[in-house]
């Protein structure tokens, strides 16, 4: 563990910068927070309600059991907001962070299903919760990618008839077995690990934090405010991650030198 720091919020940006100048492979944890600039909600901010229910009301395979519809309004609407939404500069910034170390000695592990950080040109993205995109059928399972195209209000399968469902991870699901594996050795072998914009609170993402703790990489978060990942963090950078990722890379940019290999 390291010892931790109180500076400036100057000083904890060039720190942060110096952290990951001097890291041999990073992994980020990303959250709803890094797509609110591009005009999306996030699941738990003021009233944090979609329609008077909470995401862990609608978000689960027994929601969906009791009223599909309901579930599928609320997806229905997330699918035309990502479809008129587009990355923005911490979506980017992301994208040149991962170009600066390569893709092998970087991973973007998302708990967002919004496909905004492909959209933005990042590569080695770790898709923990899914894809909004896709569909899969609850009869013979088949997989599709069906963009943001309307879909009806109780979608079915073109091969059995039986009735879609997003393809993303509900609560009282496990997550993609092979997703969640890769993220976990990126955490294992990376020095700096960047939480950005999420509430730490679902887990089993949020318990990546404590696994780069215990695996010795300094722990940057960026967020709005404190949250629950803040006592595990060794910096948090406070203010919008549309702002503080692009210039936490430029800073990195201008410490060429400080790299260790
Ligand atoms: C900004 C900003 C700006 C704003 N700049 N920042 C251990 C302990 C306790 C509970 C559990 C546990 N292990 C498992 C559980 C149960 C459960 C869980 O975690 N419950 C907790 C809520 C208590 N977990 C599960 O059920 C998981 N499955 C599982 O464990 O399976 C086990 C199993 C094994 C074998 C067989 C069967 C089962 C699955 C969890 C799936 C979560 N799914 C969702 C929906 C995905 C699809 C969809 O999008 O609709 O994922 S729920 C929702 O929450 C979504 C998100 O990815 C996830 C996290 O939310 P996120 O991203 O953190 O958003 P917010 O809104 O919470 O926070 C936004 C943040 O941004 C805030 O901090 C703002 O300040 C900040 N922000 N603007 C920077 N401009
Ligand atoms: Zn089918």
């Amino acid at each position: 563990m390291h010892p931790p720091v109180d500076d400036s919020p100057i000083d904890a940006l060039d720190r942060a910068a110096r952290w990951l100048a001097a890291a041999r492979s990073v992994a980020v944890l990303t959250g709803a927070g890094v797509s609110a600039e591009s005009g999306l909600a996030t699941f738990r901010a003021a009233d944090g309600l979609w329609e008077g229910h909470r995401v862990e009301d609608v978000a689960t395979p027994e929601a969906f059991e009791r009223d599909p519809a309901l579930v599928w309004n609320f997806y229905n609407a997330r699918r035309a907001s990502i479809a008129a939404a587009g990355p923005n500069a911490g979506h980017l910034a992301l994208a040149a962070l991962e170009n600066h170390f390569g893709s092998d000695r970087f991973a973007l592990i998302t708990q967002n299903v919004d496909g905004l950080h492909a959209a933005a040109g990042s590569r080695h993205i770790l898709e923990l919760h899914g894809n909004l995109r896709t569909v899969r059928c609850t009869g013979c399972g088949i997989v599709t990618d069906r963009g943001v195209e309307a879909l009806p209000e109780l979608p079915r399968c073109d091969a059995c008839g039986e009735l879609l469902r997003p393809a993303v991870v509900w609560f009282h699901e496990p997550l993609p077995e092979d997703v969640w594996y890769e993220a976990s050795m990126a955490v294992r072998d990376c020095n700096c690990f960047l939480v950005v914009g999420t509430s730490a609170v679902v887990y089993p993402a949020a318990g990546l934090i404590e696994r780069a703790r215990a695996w010795d990489a300094r722990v940057i978060e960026i967020n709005l405010a404190a949250t629950e990942a803040s006592h595990r963090a060794d910096l948090s950078l406070f203010g919008p991650s549309g702002q503080i990722l692009p210039e936490l890379v430029r800073q990195l940019e201008s410490k060429p030198g400080e790299r260790s290999e």
